[in-house]
């Protein structure tokens, strides 16, 4: 039996979609490829999250003192491999107060705000994270502004974090040529409200990561750029509010994800392939 440990550091802005992701997870994998593989040790906290959706209501905005783990054993039916997946569902406010340009800039870049409160505990998790993950993958909001000076600094934004934490990795983990940088997927969520806007995925993925991709062009290894629904369909629902109605959209149960599963599999076979020429290394240098 072959097993193979994931640890995933997830990154997104707030509302990017990082707990719906979690939830859409297990619960694709449990629905649709369940003659495959099952799951093992799957938590109450993610359980709930999909009961919400299944209800046809989104999760609330994860708190900044939350310390989610995602845990769980996906097992092939046949006992012939084994994947351990943790992560932690990270609530973005931490994210947007280091990364996202504010009054203070980037708090990130400034040694004098790293080290002060409520920083400096912010900076430690991210670091922690940082040092004990052997994959990553960012969650970035297509956002839809109607606005287009208002999209364009929403696209530089979630850019910018890409970037900014992509240096901290390659500073932290000393990593000098592109064979020594775990993988990274950059996964753009929502996509059952983008899928016809953005018909060339692609282009459109590459021009929002534009400066991600410039400056670490020679540092990036194994990556891919990926799209994905939690949860497939959405319906739009009218609201009173003070002075009217707007309309929102909500999870149209069953949920449907889509592309989810994907992004897992993506990861399971870099890591083993990562895996393999590390073990390959060792063993050329030993001879
Ligand atoms: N249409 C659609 N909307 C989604 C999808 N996933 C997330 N959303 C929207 O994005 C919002 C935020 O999703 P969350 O998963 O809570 O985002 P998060 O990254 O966990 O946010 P924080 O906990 O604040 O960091 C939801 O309330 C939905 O409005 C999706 O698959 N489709
Ligand atoms: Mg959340």
């Amino acid at each position: 039996m072959t097993s193979i440990d994931i640890d995933l550091a997830l990154f997104g802005q707030k509302a990017s979609g990082k707990t719906v992701y979690a939830a859409a997870l297990v619960y694709e994998i449990q629905k649709r490829y369940n003659r495959s593989y099952y799951l093992r040790n799957v938590e109450d906290y993610i359980e709930d999250r999909i009961a919400e959706l299944q209800r046809g209501e989104w999760p609330s905005s994860t708190q900044v003192f939350a310390d989610e783990q995602v845990m769980f054993d996906i097992v092939k039916h046949d006992n012939s491999s084994h994947v351990t997946y943790r992560t932690i569902d990270l609530p973005g406010e931490i994210i947007e107060g280091l990364f996202i340009p504010g009054e203070n800039r980037v708090v990130w870049r400034k040694e004098e705000l790293r080290s002060k409160r409520p920083y400096r505990e912010y900076v430690e998790r991210i670091c922690n994270l940082i040092d004990k993950s052997n994959a990553f993958m960012f969650l970035i909001n297509p956002k839809g502004c109607e606005d287009e000076n208002e999209q364009l600094s929403e696209d530089i934004a979630q850019d910018l974090m890409c970037m900014e934490i992509i240096h901290e990795i390659t500073r932290r983990k000393n990593v000098t040529t592109s064979n020594h940088m775990p993988p990274i997927l950059f996964v753009f969520t929502q996509w059952d409200l983008y899928e016809n806007r953005y018909t060339e995925f692609e282009t459109y993925a590459r021009r929002v990561l534009h400066f991600t991709l410039g400056t670490h062009a020679r540092n990036l290894g194994s990556y891919e750029l990926m799209n994905c629904s939690g949860i497939g369909k959405a319906k739009l629902e009218r609201i009173r509010n003070g002075t009217g109605s707007k309309t929102i959209y909500k999870p149209n149960p069953p949920i449907e994800p889509r592309g989810v599963a994907e992004t897992l599999f993506w990861i399971i076979s870099s890591v083993n392939s990562r895996k393999k020429d590390e073990s390959r290394e060792g063993d050329e240098e030993n001879n």
